[in-house]
């Protein structure tokens, strides 16, 4: 592993960005190892969060510009570069940015690739591709603008101006800010409560979340309850409830 520090502490995952002579930038090899580590995982039963984090400076600064700025838009179809960031996206495990200092470009379109993201006062997040002559090309125009509307996402993508943790927890990108020295522990601490939770409802929850953002009301809410009801086919539906009935606290098995 070259461009990634990982650490397992029982049902959680921590994936550490680590390409500091470039603040993280995400090249091929990065995501390549990316998929290698958490594709394996990601089926493990004994793992229930990934923790995707930077460094105190930088949790990613973008797409490796040197690794781009002479290929040819040949290779780039060819390769469909960075196609492979939608096997990311579309891994079942739940998945918390742990974001510290920049967070740009394709590391701002990591970041919302992920469930939850913590930030640090001092986060900051952009899409500022168009200063390059190119734009959000890992689902940056499409995410942010679900996530944070289309007024907004106009504003950061077309200046390509940086915004605070303030801002973007104020708009919807980011979940949570903390204190910069809280983010990594927030992160696993909140990793480690989804982790508790039994599997099949937590994929359901995220699933159906993520719905919302792809239909219509009147599906949504169909595929919600659908969804609702094949969770009483679970053991940990029935221990859920008669934990909370008994008084006790649940022990899910992820049956
Ligand atoms: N790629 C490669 N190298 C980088 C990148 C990057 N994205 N960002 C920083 N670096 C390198 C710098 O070149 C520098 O290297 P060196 O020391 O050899 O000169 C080193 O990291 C430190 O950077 P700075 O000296 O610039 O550090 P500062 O603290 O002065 O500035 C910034 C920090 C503001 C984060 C600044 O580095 C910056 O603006 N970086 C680029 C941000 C950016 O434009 N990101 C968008 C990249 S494009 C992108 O993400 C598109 C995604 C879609 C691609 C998919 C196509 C299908």
């Amino acid at each position: 592993m070259d461009n990634l520090k990982i650490e397992r502490d029982g049902a959680v995952v921590t994936v550490r960005l680590h390409r500091p002579h470039v603040l993280n930038a995400l090249s091929g090899d990065l995501l390549a190892e990316l998929l290698d580590t958490l594709r394996p995982l990601d089926t493990d039963p004994e793992v229930g969060c990934f923790v995707v984090t930077g460094s105190e400076r930088v949790f990613a600064a973008g797409a490796d510009i040197k690794e781009m700025a002479g290929r040819t838009a040949a290779q780039m179809a060819a390769e469909d570069y960075f196609g492979a960031w939608e096997d990311f996206a579309a891994l079942r495990t739940p998945r918390i940015a742990a974001v510290n200092g920049f967070a740009l470009g394709g590391g701002c379109e990591l970041a919302m690739m992920c469930d939850l993201v913590i930030a640090g006062e001092s986060a900051v997040f952009g899409q500022p591709e168009i200063k390059l002559g190119v734009i959000p090309g890992i689902g940056g125009t499409q995410r942010l603008t679900r996530l944070v509307g289309r007024a907004k996402a106009m504003d950061l993508v077309l200046t390509g101006r940086t915004m605070d943790a303030r801002e973007a927890g104020g708009c919807g990108l980011v979940s949570r800010v903390v204190p910069d020295d809280r983010v990594l522990p927030e992160a696993l601490e909140a990793a480690a409560t989804i982790a508790s939770y039994g599997r099949a409802a937590v994929t359901a929850a995220r699933e159906c979340v993520d719905r919302a953002l792809e239909t219509g009301l009147r599906d949504g809410i169909l595929f919600e309850r659908r969804v609702f009801h094949a969770l009483f086919a679970t053991d940990d539906q029935k221990e859920g409830m008669a934990a909370f009935l008994e008084k006790r606290r649940p022990r899910f098995t992820g049956r």
